[in-house]
């Protein structure tokens, strides 16, 4: 490989590499990672700038529509199961692809022909029970002859590039004690860095950063910093709630070689939608934070939502871009936010660049609410206030309070955006952000730290019945205002999102199971094509012998409920496979779904490696019938009753693996419950 050959190569380069680095460890993938994306696409945001903008333009606007498949390949079912979501971009270099599964398998594969190369599979324990939200990974990163991925054990793991057999292995955490990785991690100059999971099970995140050639931990900083840290007097004094605030790292950090600064998103606080215990803005909860890349000393944060109590993330992959306001070139940073915003800030020190104003908002005293709330000037992507509903007393807009009565809150809990990354375009200037339109029911109740157990403090379910569906926008990036908005309708935030080309398209696959090219300009649908599995991960574009290919994998996001599938797409001009059938659409209503089993008194959860569902969703029975729920998955999980919002009025409590409780339904009518820790859940039963 070029290790040898590195420090002559790195002379003849360095000039435009980062400053201070004297020789590069892999100077031919730092060049990539610092240039615009052409032929090769080798980390998972396309560059060090998380862009997802690709040179490549013999695909454009006049031809997309001849698009077809060049080849699909089944991953031989790897993730294939319903408690998988494949939210993967791959990577290509010189015509070899290589892709991660829900399953933390890597498979590489002829970005040609799609014909397998090696694999290897992770042999992680099935019965993990730290997984918050689907069995998920979000990709690679290369360098140095090796690829990089984080795995939902709390290891990362080194692969030589050639046979993928492991180079090394470390533990950056414990999976017991509810850490986990599903990020892609990001390379640069001989630096691994990965976020970890775990903001639902009150660890305290952190971003990691390890040797590449050894796999040795060179530092780690906190998201949650002690009592004398910057940001440590943010927490209440004299308590331990800092170690237990969550603030994980769910998306690819990005990296200016020039600032020589390291940027991130960071997620909810713990537990989430109880704040009595956490007074204080509870730094660096739903942040973006910047870091020296060397070192992980602490450069600057913008915080954008204090205090948080909504499960408000910034999930989202960080975005950079160079601009210029008022005349002026401004270095950029932008992150997409669950509360519907696109925060838009100078990267050299965390100052808002188009305006964010601190505004007072509701307050509850008893959630120990932060007294004021950032607010971008320009527009948000989807509605931030929600629709009184029948049953429900209280509805109100983003940052409305509550605590045990069920409250009606747009955007919900998961967004906004949610994990999905935006794109940017340097020819439009507009940032391509994926949306999640819902309503949540936030309710709070009490709940103390157990290790390695969720900790979540309360719920945040859609009431029954109620719309959910998504959006494309299209921000200017210079005004943070709409530029072209288009409604779909399924729910769009949660897990692919979008990639653009110079070609000038907009790249995205959605939960119906169509991958589709949008006019950046204007955002006319130009192209779509039948995936046949929920096609929910951020498509990526190469170019091998000349020609141009898209790809994108296809296998469902278990908390939409898209269709769960192992299939990786690639598209070319000269394609020739055609669409398959769709695939069962998802809900776009929220409730319990499918056929009512009649007279069935048993209802499993996690059954069929589905682990998100009950076995039946619905049933009927007769008054005075006594029903067994059995958790036959691998997390806890319980059945909650969950009406007009308000919910425990019976309760199954927790239930581990292979643990039942049996509640008897006395009086005729309909029992709708969820399932607390994960509030995608729900089900049904009628008594007659
Ligand atoms: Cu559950």
């Amino acid at each position: 490989m070029m290790r040898h050959g590195s420090r002559i190569l790195s002379t003849a380069v360095g000039l435009s590499l980062a400053a201070g680095a004297a020789w590069a460890a892999d100077p031919e993938i730092d060049k990539l990672l610092q240039s615009p994306v052409g032929k090769d696409w080798v980390t998972n945001g396309g560059n060090l700038t998380n862009q997802r903008y690709s040179t490549l333009k013999q695909i454009d606007t006049t031809n997309v529509k001849q698009l077809k498949g060049a080849w699909m390949t089944r991953l031989k079912g790897s993730g294939l199961g319903g408690k998988y979501s494949f939210e993967a971009t791959p990577l290509v270099k010189d015509g070899v692809m290589y892709i991660t599964t829900g399953n933390d398998d890597v498979f590489a594969l002829n970005a040609k022909t799609g014909e397998f190369l090696w694999e290897r599979w992770s042999d992680i324990d099935q019965k993990l029970t730290s997984v918050c939200c689907g069995w998920d990974n979000r990709g690679l990163a290369m360098g140095e002859g090796m690829l990089f991925l984080g795995q939902l054990d709390a290891n990362v793991v080194a692969l030589d590039v050639k046979t993928g057999k492991e180079v090394w292995k470390t533990p950056i955490e414990v999976w017991q004690d509810g850490y986990g990785v599903t990020s892609a991690p990001l390379y640069y100059d001989g630096i691994v860095y990965s976020g970890i999971t775990g903001g639902e099970y009150g660890v305290r995140g952190r971003l990691t950063a390890l040797d590449a050639k050894t796999g040795k931990i060179l530092w780690r900083w906190y998201t949650l910093p002690a009592p004398g840290d910057v940001g440590g007097d943010s927490w209440p004094a004299g308590t331990e709630h800092y170690l237990h605030g969550g603030a994980t790292i769910w998306n690819t950090p990005s990296l200016d070689p020039e600032l020589g600064l390291v940027y991130f998103s960071v997620g909810n606080c713990g537990p989430d939608y109880d704040g009595s215990m956490r007074e204080g803005d509870n730094l660096f909860c739903a942040s973006v934070v910047a870091l020296n890349a060397k070192t992980g000393q602490y450069a600057w944060h913008f915080q954008e939502v204090h205090h948080d109590i909504w499960d408000y993330d910034a999930a989202s992959p960080a975005l950079l871009f160079d601009t210029v306001v008022n005349g002026q070139p401004r270095k950029a940073i932008a992150q997409a936010g669950r509360t519907g915003w696109v925060y838009i800030l100078d990267r050299t020190n965390g100052k808002p660049l188009i305006g964010i104003d601190e505004r007072a908002v509701p307050q509850e005293p008893r959630q120990k609410t932060a007294k004021t709330q950032p607010f971008p000037v320009g527009d948000a992507i989807v509605p931030q206030c929600a629709q009184p509903l029948e049953g429900y007393e209280r509805a109100g807009c983003i940052f409305e309070v509550f605590w045990e009565e069920p409250t009606l809150v747009q955007p919900s809990g998961i967004g906004g955006t949610n994990w999905s990354p935006m794109s940017y375009s340097p020819d439009t200037g507009f940032l391509y952000v994926p949306g999640t339109i819902r309503t949540s029911a936030f309710a709070r109740y009490g709940d103390s730290y157990k290790k390695g157990k969720q900790y979540n403090g309360g719920t945040q379910a859609a009431p029954i019945g109620s719309a959910m569906s998504g959006n494309w926008t299209a921000i200017a990036s210079n005004t943070n205002k709409v530029a072209w908005q288009k409604n779909v309708t399924y729910r769009v935030g949660s897990g692919g999102g979008s990639t653009t080309t110079a070609g000038g398209l907009v790249l995205h696959g959605d939960p119906s199971g169509t991958i589709q090219a949008h006019d950046a300009k204007t955002g006319e649908l130009l192209w779509q094509f039948q995936t046949g599995f929920g096609a929910e991960a951020t498509p990526m574009v190469y170019e091998v012998d000349g020609d141009q290919y898209i790809a994108i994998a296809a296998g469902g996001n278990q908390g939409v409920g898209s269709a769960n599938g192992d299939a990786v797409w690639a598209f070319s001009l000269k394609g020739q496979v055609n669409p398959l059938w769709p695939p069962p659409q998802p809900a776009a209503v929220a409730g319990p779904t499918g056929p009512i089993a009649e007279g069935v008194d048993t209802v499993k959860i996690g059954d069929n490696n589905v682990e998100y569902r009950y076995f039946p969703s619905r049933t009927r029975v007769k008054a005075g019938t006594a029903v067994t729920f059995t958790n036959v998955g691998d997390t806890p999980h319980t059945a909650t009753s969950f009406e007009n919002g308000k919910f425990g009025g019976w309760d199954t409590g927790p239930l581990g693996t292979g643990e039942s409780k049996t509640i008897t339904f006395d009086k005729p009518g309909s029992y709708y419950y969820i399932c607390t820790p994960h509030p995608w859940m729900y089900g049904q039963v009628v008594v007659e």
